[in-house]
């Protein structure tokens, strides 16, 4: 085989390969569900979120609070501690239909919401 034969198919398989790349992160960015939520004053805003069942979930969860909280939830596995003022990105793997129960840990009793999966 030439020099340039091996060139061009090293090229071709560089390009076959970057665009394998692209399709993936496309196809992940499509399957994902991305909800905003934000935490005030010990309530969660919406206090209720829905999602399409059986489809990845990603919660961009913003604590405007200037304490720490811990999102929690026992029926979709996720906890996670969110520092004062800042944000957090919580993956919640696909879930069939149902209603999920979230709260903040350090306020478990008037803090919590629920995500809605249909
Ligand atoms: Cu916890």
């Amino acid at each position: 085989m030439s020099l340039s034969r091996t060139l061009s198919n090293a090229a071709m398989f560089v390009a076959v390969a970057l665009f394998s790349v692209a399709a993936t992160g496309a196809a992940n960015a499509q399957a994902a569900t991305e909800i905003q939520l934000s935490y005030k004053d010990k309530k969660f805003d919406p206090a209720e979120i829905t999602a399409p069942a059986n489809t990845a979930i990603v919660i961009k969860l913003k604590n405007l609070d200037a304490k720490a909280m811990e999102f929690e939830s026992k029926t979709l596995k996720v906890e996670k501690v969110v520092a004062g003022s800042s944000d957090a990105t919580i993956n919640v793997r696909a879930q069939k239909p149902g209603r999920y129960e979230f709260f903040d840990e350090y306020n478990e009793k008037v803090a919590r919401g629920a995500l809605v999966v249909k």
